[in-house]
C-alpha cells in the first residue's frame, strides 16, 4: 500500500469517501473503548438504538476514572457497565485494572488497526502504529453496532524527528516542545505523523507518551511507523503476533512539515494553566512545590514510574512536599511491587495510590489552597485539579522526582550534583508480567446476561427535529479556549451523575456562571457565545447533551474543538462560527434570531446565515457542516437520526 502511515491505515478501512483533506470519509472500526464516565451513555445509547450485539473485533469497557466508588451511584454505574458487557459481548476491565489507554496498550493495541474511543486520549495507540481517534460516546455506540465512523479527512503533518534525546530530556519534553511551538489549537484538523531518523531513537513506550499528549494540540490523531522496537514491545507483552510493519511510502506526500531535533530538546514544564504554556524547567526553577503527582495515561506506565523510583531510591523527599504515585495500570503496579520498586518509593516518603485517573480530574489528591502542584499528567486547565484557583505545572517523571527531592521545581541537570542523582537509564524486563491480567474479563468469561441499572441511571434524552424558526437570548458569553471541564466538570461530586442527564445538567457551566442552568431552563431556548477553540479538551458528550437538555439550541463561537463540534451535531445543537467583530459586539442577554428559515437552509446546504441581534443589527454566521452533519441537525441529533435509519 502507498502513502503516509495515516493514509495506509485509512485506505485499508475506507468504506466511503476519498482521502482528500477536508472530505468526509467513513471508515470501518476494529476496536472501541469507553470508560466509566463515558461508558454509561455509550451503553444506554447502544440500548436505545435496539442494538443487541457488539460487532467490532474488540469492544473494551474500562472503569478507571471513579474507582474509589465513594458513592453507590458510581458502583451502580460500574455494575451496569459489567452487566452490559456480559449481555452484549464486550470486554470488561474491573474497577482498578487501570487507566483505559494504559490497559489498552498492554492488552489490545495492534499496529494497522483503527480504534474509536470515548476518550480524547485514544490516539495513545498511535505510538504502536494503530490509528486511535477520540469521539463522543454515541459515535462509539454506533461503531460498536458495526456502523462506520465518519470524520473529516485530516491533513497529515510530517513531524520529522532528528538526532537523539540528551540525558534528562524525555518523550514528555518532545510533546511539550511541540505544544510550545504549535499551541493547543495547532493540531486541529490534522494527524501528526512522526517520521525521520529520530523515530528509532525512541522506545515504543516513549512514542505512546508523545501520541497520548498530541490530544492537547487538538489533533485528530498522532501516529508513528512501526519497527523492531514496536515488535519487541509487543513481544514483551506476549503479543508479538499482533506486529505488522507499517512505514510511509518513499514518496509519501505530507500536507505540512515540522522538524524537531531531539538533541536540542531540554527539560520543560507547562506552567499554569494551559498545556501550551511551556517554558524551560530552568525558568520555573525555585518555585516551591507542595505536591508532586506521578501517573496518568501519559506517564503512568512501568517505564515512567521506574525512573522515579530509581531517582528516589535511598533518599527522602522534601519534608514540605507530598508525593503520590498512581501507576497507570494494575499490571504496572504489580510489576513495580514484585520488582521491589514500590517498597523503595514508599521508603522515600511516597504515597502509593490506586491505578486510576483519580487526581487528573480532581477525584482525590486535590491540592491545598494557594499551593503548587507538579504533575506528570497532560492537562492543567484551571480548576481541573478540584481546586478552583489552582497552580498546576506539567512535567516529565524525571523532573517530578528531582523536584520532590528539592521541594521546589528544579532542573534535574542542576539537581544531579546536589543530590548525587544520575540519569535513570534502565533495562526493561524481557517480559511484562502481571497476574492481575485476570481483572480483564473477556466476553466468554462474562457472568451476566442482562443489564442491571441502579436507581440513578436514567434514559438518554432525545432531541427534537429542527424547525424553521430559531431565536432566543444569548444565555452566556465566554472567552477563548473554554474547555469541556468548564461545561461539565469531571470532579467526583459531578461525575456520580454521568448516567443521569437531568441531574447532571444542573451543573452545566456552573464554573463560569452559577446561575446558568436555571437561566437556560427558564429561557427554554437560546444560544451560547464563545471565543476561539470552544469545547477543547475531553470527549465528554455530556458537554453537548446537558446544554441540549436545558434547551440550548446553538453555539455561536469564533472556532470549535473537533470532538466537541462533532458532539454538538450529535445532539442537534447548531454550531455557528462568527467573526471577531460580531463576537466583540454581541453581549450576554442580547436576543438573537436566525433570520433565515433554518430548517430549509440546513437541508439545502447553505453555509452563510444572517443573525439579527436585538432587532438592531445583523451579522453573518457560518455553518461548516457536510450533508451527514446537516441530516443530524435536522433530525434533532444522531440518536433520533440513527433510530429512524434503523427503523
Ligand atoms: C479527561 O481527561 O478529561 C477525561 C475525563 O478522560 C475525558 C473523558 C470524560 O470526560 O469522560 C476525556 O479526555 O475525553
Ligand atoms: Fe484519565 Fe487523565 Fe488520561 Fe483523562 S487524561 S484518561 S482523566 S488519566
Amino acid at each position: 500500500m502507498s502513502g503516509t502511515v495515516t493514509e495506509q491505515i485509512l485506505a485499508d478501512h475506507l468504506v466511503e469517501g476519498s482521502l482528500e483533506p477536508g472530505e468526509e470519509i467513513g471508515i470501518d472500526v476494529d476496536q472501541t473503548l469507553a470508560h466509566d464516565l463515558t461508558g454509561t451513555m455509550v451503553w444506554l445509547q447502544f440500548e436505545a438504538l435496539d442494538l443487541d450485539e457488539v460487532k467490532v473485533d474488540e469492544a473494551v469497557q474500562h472503569c478507571d476514572h471513579q474507582t474509589y466508588q465513594s458513592d453507590h451511584r458510581t458502583t451502580d454505574d460500574h455494575r451496569y457497565l459489567r452487566s452490559a458487557c456480559g449481555t452484549y459481548g464486550a470486554h470488561f476491565a474491573r474497577p482498578g485494572t487501570g487507566i483505559c489507554h494504559q490497559v489498552h496498550k498492554e492488552n489490545f493495541t495492534a499496529p494497522g488497526k483503527v480504534i474509536i474511543g470515548a476518550d480524547s486520549h485514544t490516539p495513545t495507540a498511535g505510538g504502536l502504529g494503530q490509528l486511535g481517534i477520540g469521539s463522543g460516546g454515541l459515535d462509539v455506540a454506533v461503531a460498536m453496532g458495526g456502523a462506520p465512523y465518519y470524520l473529516e479527512m485530516p491533513a497529515v503533518v510530517n513531524v520529522r524527528l532528528e538526532g537523539e534525546l540528551d540525558e534528562w530530556a524525555t518523550a514528555k519534553d518532545v510533546i511539550l516542545e511541540l505544544l510550545r511551538r504549535l499551541s493547543v489549537k495547532g493540531g486541529v484538523g490534522k494527524v501528526l505523523e512522526y517520521t525521520g531518523p529520530g523515530v528509532e531513537a525512541l522506545s515504543a513506550h516513549e512514542r505512546t507518551v508523545i501520541t497520548n499528549m498530541g490530544t492537547e494540540l487538538g489533533a485528530t490523531s498522532s501516529v508513528f511507523p512501526t519497527d523492531e522496537r514496536t515488535r519487541a514491545f509487543l513481544a514483551r507483552l506476549g503479543r508479538e503476533d499482533d506486529y505488522v510493519e507499517i512505514t510511509p511510502d518513499e514518496d509519501a506526500e505530507y500536507d505540512d512539515e515540522v522538524v524537531v531535533d531531539l538533541s536540542t530538546v531540554e527539560p520543560l514544564v507547562a506552567a499554569p494553566s494551559m498545556p501550551d504554556n511551556v517554558m524551560p524547567v530552568a525558568e520555573a526553577a525555585g518555585t516551591p512545590v507542595d505536591q508532586v503527582l506521578v501517573g496518568s495515561c501519559t506517564n503512568g506506565a512501568y517505564e515512567d514510574v521506574l525512573p522515579v523510583a530509581r531517582l528516589l531510591e535511598g533518599r527522602q523527599i522534601h519534608p514540605k512536599t507530598e508525593a503520590v504515585v498512581a501507576p497507570g495500570s494494575k499490571q504496572a503496579a504489580e510489576m513495580l511491587a514484585r520488582n521491589g520498586w514500590t517498597a523503595e518509593l514508599m521508603a522515600a516518603g511516597v504515597n502509593m495510590s490506586e491505578a486510576t485517573c483519580g487526581a487528573c480530574i480532581g477525584a482525590g489528591h486535590v491540592p491545598a489552597s494557594d499551593s503548587v502542584s507538579l504533575r506528570t499528567f497532560n492537562r492543567n486547565f484551571e480548576g481541573r485539579s478540584g481546586m478552583e484557583e489552582d497552580t498546576v505545572y506539567l512535567c516529565s517523571p524525571e523532573v517530578a522526582a528531582a523536584s520532590a527531592l528539592a521541594g521546589e521545581i528544579v532542573d534535574p541537570r542542576d539537581a544531579a550534583d546536589e543530590y548525587g542523582i544520575e540519569p535513570p537509564g534502565f533495562e526493561m524486563p524481557d517480559e511484562y508480567v502481571g497476574a492481575s491480567d485476570g481483572d480483564l474479563i473477556a466476553p466468554d468469561r462474562a457472568a451476566d446476561d442482562a443489564p442491571v441499572k441502579g436507581p440513578n441511571i436514567k434514559a438518554v434524552p432525545l432531541g427534537e427535529p429542527l424547525e424553521a424558526d430559531l431565536a432566543g437570548p444569548t444565555l452566556l458569553k465566554m472567552g477563548d479556549n473554554i474547555t469541556t471541564d468548564h461545561v461539565i466538570p469531571a470532579t467526583q461530586e459531578v461525575s456520580v451523575l454521568r448516567s443521569n442527564v437531568p441531574e447532571l445538567s444542573t451543573h452545566t457551566l456552573k464554573r463560569v456562571d452559577e446561575a446558568f442552568a436555571d437561566r437556560a431552563l427558564e429561557a427554554d431556548g437560546g444560544f451560547l457565545v464563545a471565543g476561539e477553540n470552544y469545547g477543547q479538551g475531553s470527549s465528554r458528550e455530556h458537554a453537548a447533551l446537558c446544554p441540549m437538555y436545558l434547551g440550548v439550541e446553538g453555539v455561536l463561537a469564533r472556532s470549535f474543538a473537533r470532538i466537541h463540534k462533532a458532539n454538538l451535531f450529535n445532539f442537534g445543537l447548531i454550531p455557528l462560527t462568527i467573526g471577531e467583530e460580531t463576537y466583540e459586539r454581541i453581549e450576554q442577554g442580547d436576543d438573537v434570531e436566525i433570520v433565515d428559515d433554518v430548517r430549509t437552509a440546513v437541508d439545502e446546504g447553505r453555509e452563510e446565515f444572517t443573525i439579527r441581534v436585538d432587532d438592531d443589527w445583523e451579522a453573518v454566521a457560518r455553518l461548516d457542516a457536510n450533508s451527514r452533519e446537516r441530516e443530524l441537525l435536522a433530525a434533532g441529533g444522531k440518536l433520533p437520526h440513527t433510530r429512524q435509519q434503523f427503523a
